[in-house]
C-alpha cells in the first residue's frame, strides 16, 4: 500500500482551509531541538471493534499503521478490542489495559461519554490517552481524519450529484442513511453536518437513518429494510465502510444498480467491484493508515512529555512531517480523498 494518498483533491474550499489552519507551523519551535521520545512504553491501541479492515490497515504493522510507528519508536504496542461497537464491550478492554499498567491508550471512541469514568480513571493515572477517528468527551488529544464539517457537506454533494449529474443542485427524491452504531461520535457528527447541509438541497428528503452497529449482517438486513419501507428511495449515504460496503452487495443487483444511488466512505478494496460494475460512483475516505501512524507518534509525544495537548504545540510524526495541536485539544491528518472510477485501482487498502 501507498504510505499516503496521492495529492488530495480539493473538493471542498472550507476542508481544504480548515486543514490549512490546523497544520499552521509554529515558527519558534522548528528552531528548537526536539526533546527525546521515551523507548519501551506500553500503548494500547484500542479499535471500535476487532474484525473491521479499516481499522487493521490504521492499526497494524504490515500497513504501516499505528503499530507500525509504535515499533519505529522501540515501544510495545498492542491491537486489541471487543468484537462489537459498544460501548459495553469496549469498557473491559479498556479496564483491563489500565490494570497492565500501559503508558498510553489509543482509542477509537464507541460512544462519547460511556467510555469517561474509565478513561478518566486512566488519566489520573498518569495514563495518556489518545482518541483517533471517534473521539469522547474525555481524552488528552483527539487525532481528527478530516474536517466533520468537510465529511458532512461532502457525502451530501456525491449522493445529489449521484442522483442528478446535470442538475446536482436540483436533485431530488427520497434519501437515506445507513449509519455504524447510534452512539459512534465520528458518525453522529458527520450526520449533523449532513443535515446542515441539505438545506442547500430543497429537493432531497432525508427520510430515515439506520444502524447496522458496523456489523455486515446487521447492515446488510437495514439496508433490505430500507428498499422494502421506502419503494422509491433515490439514495442512500453510509458514513463508515462496514455500511457502505453492505449496502452495495445488497444494491449490486439489476433491480436496484443505477436506480438507487450510493455514497459515503469507503475503503477503496471493498468498493473496487462495486464502483468497476456501476452500482457506486463515488466514495471518500483518508489513508486509515497514516490515521493510526499519527496517533501513535502523538500518543508518545505525549507520554514522553515531549509535548503538552495545548494549542500551537507542534511535532514530527515521522514519514508525515509536522503537526501542529489545533483548538479543542485536537489534531487533523488532512483532507479527505474522493475514489472514483478513475483512480480507485491506484490504491490497495
Ligand atoms: C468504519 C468505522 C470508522 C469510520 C469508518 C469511515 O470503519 O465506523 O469509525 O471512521 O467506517
Amino acid at each position: 500500500m501507498r504510505s499516503t494518498l496521492p495529492k488530495w483533491r480539493a473538493v471542498l474550499a472550507g476542508v481544504a482551509i480548515a486543514a490549512m489552519a490546523a497544520t499552521t507551523l509554529v515558527g519558534s519551535a522548528s528552531v528548537q531541538a526536539a526533546p527525546a521520545l521515551k523507548t519501551g512504553l506500553k500503548v494500547a491501541v484500542i479499535p471500535k471493534n476487532l474484525g473491521n479492515s479499516y481499522f487493521t490497515t490504521a492499526d497494524s504493522v504490515k500497513s504501516g499503521g499505528a503499530l507500525a510507528a509504535l515499533k519505529a519508536l522501540g515501544e510495545s504496542g498492542v491491537e486489541i478490542s471487543g468484537t462489537t461497537d459498544t460501548p459495553a464491550s469496549q469498557l473491559p478492554v479498556i479496564q483491563s489495559e489500565i490494570t497492565k499498567g500501559v503508558n498510553a491508550i489509543i482509542i477509537s471512541g464507541t460512544d462519547p461519554s460511556a467510555l469517561c469514568p474509565t478513561l478518566n480513571s486512566a488519566m489520573a493515572k498518569g495514563i495518556v490517552v489518545v482518541t483517533y477517528d471517534s473521539d469522547t468527551n474525555c481524552r488528552d488529544l483527539f487525532i481528527d481524519q478530516a474536517s466533520p464539517q468537510g465529511l458532512g457537506d461532502i457525502e451530501v454533494q456525491m449522493i445529489a450529484k449521484e442522483i442528478d449529474a446535470a442538475s446536482p443542485s436540483a436533485a431530488s427524491g427520497q434519501i437515506a442513511i445507513v449509519s455504524a452504531s447510534i452512539d459512534d461520535t465520528n458518525q453522529n457528527t458527520w450526520i449533523g453536518y449532513m443535515k446542515q447541509e441539505l438545506k442547500s438541497y430543497p429537493h432531497l428528503d432525508l427520510v430515515k437513518t439506520v444502524y447496522g452497529n458496523d456489523d455486515t449482517a446487521t447492515s446488510t438486513q437495514v439496508t433490505e429494510g430500507l428498499l422494502s419501507e421506502y419503494p422509491n428511495l433515490k439514495g442512500i449515504i453510509s458514513p463508515t465502510t462496514v455500511g457502505i460496503a453492505a449496502a452495495a452487495a445488497v444494491l449490486d443487483t439489476a433491480k436496484y444498480r443505477g436506480k438507487v444511488q450510493l455514497t459515503g466512505l469507503g475503503t477503496p478494496d471493498e468498493m473496487k467491484k462495486y464502483v468497476a460494475d456501476g452500482t457506486e460512483k463515488e466514495f471518500a475516505l483518508w489513508n486509515p493508515a497514516d490515521l493510526g501512524y499519527l496517533a501513535a507518534y502523538a500518543a508518545v509525544e505525549l507520554a514522553s512529555k515531549a509535548i503538552t495537548n495545548a494549542a500551537g504545540q507542534s511535532f514530527v510524526a515521522g514519514k508525515l512531517g509536522k503537526y501542529t495541536v489545533g483548538s479543542g485539544h485536537t489534531v487533523l491528518l488532512g483532507l479527505p480523498f474522493v475514489f472514483d472510477k478513475a483512480n480507485i485501482n491506484q490504491f490497495n487498502f
